[in-house]
């Protein structure tokens, strides 16, 4: 289908959209220093580029739905009520955090807020929600389950298998792709042959749409729509976010493969920059709210730097806890 053109949102809605926005920004630069200083050990994936597809998408959803984030949807876990602080715990290895220190990665789920871990096999996790979107529908709950992939992960065997189940059983699911135009090195070219992504759909016999993946207030109308639907029975759609990986794909990667020219493009289009501009022209954010705005959520991230830098590892007895269920 054609992409859409963009649609505002109410002002309540539209600065919470911003102010998680923003705070995914800050923590993951914050994060960046910690790479660099060597506080983080191992990998370090940023979302640099897909604000607006982790926020936008997930504030779409409502209490007692669920989400199968990406390795790049730090937004994502804040939309559903994880805090820096719990975010930080995980990715410093510590004890306290979401995985209890076995993974410093954004491997974190959590029944409470409604979050599938992702487990790093690609194409895992949004099959595993649309298992429950099933369950949703057997147990008649009005809940809607939603399933993330990057561009790369759409060439698996479990993003067609995932789609079609949900199609033919009519599951209230949305599967959101971030498209951010690489995967790894690999461009879209190297990765398939169709002109969108969401044309795919079409095979499936579900509604697809392709838009840009950096107005945040088109993402989230755009999957309010979706959402909508499939809570009221009528089954899921395919939905591509195009958006540009900023980064490297893991901060160890200079991404030399990347061309400057496109570089310098996307980053002049930056989710964040584009939303604040958009917001401060409606009057609905002035340079001084914006500036205690940053103040606020940085210091928020100070305080979970704090906290999690002393927090303990987990001990060595406690190796095989969690392994097997009780
Ligand atoms: C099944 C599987 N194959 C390969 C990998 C290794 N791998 C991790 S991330 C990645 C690139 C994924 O690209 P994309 O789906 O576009 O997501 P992006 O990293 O761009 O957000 C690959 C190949 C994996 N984790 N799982
Ligand atoms: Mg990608």
């Amino acid at each position: 289908m054609a992409a859409k053109t963009t649609v505002g949102v109410p002002k309540e809605t539209a600065l919470a959209l911003y102010e998680k926005m923003l705070l995914t920004r800050l923590f993951e630069q914050r994060l960046d220093l910690m790479y660099k200083g060597g506080d983080i050990l191992g990998g370090l994936l940023l979302g640099t580029g897909n604000e607006a597809v982790s926020v936008g998408a997930t504030s779409a959803l409502g209490k007692g739905d669920i989400i199968a984030p990406t390795h790049r949807g730090i937004g994502a876990h804040f939309v559903r009520g994880e805090t820096p602080k719990g975010m930080l715990l995980q990715i410093l290895g510590r004890a306290e955090g979401g995985t209890r220190g076995r993974d410093n990665t954004q491997h974190q789920g959590s029944m409470k807020l409604g979050i599938i871990g992702m487990i790093s096999h690609l194409g895992a996790t949004p099959t595993t929600a649309a298992g429950c979107a099933l369950a949703f529908k057997i147990r008649k709950q009005p809940n809607v389950a939603m399933g993330f992939t990057g561009d790369g992960a759409t060439s698996l065997g479990d993003f067609h298998e995932t789609l079609n189940m949900a199609s033919v059983m009519n599951l209230p699911y949305v599967m959101i792709i971030e498209n951010n135009q690489w995967a790894y090195s690999t461009p879209p070219q190297k990765q398939y042959k169709c002109a969108k992504l969401s044309d795919r759909s079409m095979s499936y016999g579900m509604p697809g749409f392709t838009i840009d993946g950096t107005d945040v207030e088109l993402v989230y109308t755009t999957v309010k729509h979706a959402v909508d639907r499939a809570r009221k029975g009528d089954g899921p759609t395919l939905i591509e976010t195009v958006t540009m990986r900023l980064r490297g794909h893991s901060a160890a990667d200079g991404a030399p493969y990347v061309p400057k020219s496109m570089l310098e493009e996307w980053n002049a289009k930056h989710p964040v920059d584009i939303h604040m501009k958009k917001l401060t022209e409606r009057g609905w954010l002035s340079d001084e709210q914006n500036k205690e705005l940053v103040e606020r959520l940085n210091s928020e991230i100070e305080e979970a730097v704090k906290y999690a830098k002393q927090a303990p590892y987990p001990e060595g007895h406690s190796l095989l806890d969690g392994v097997y269920a009780d």
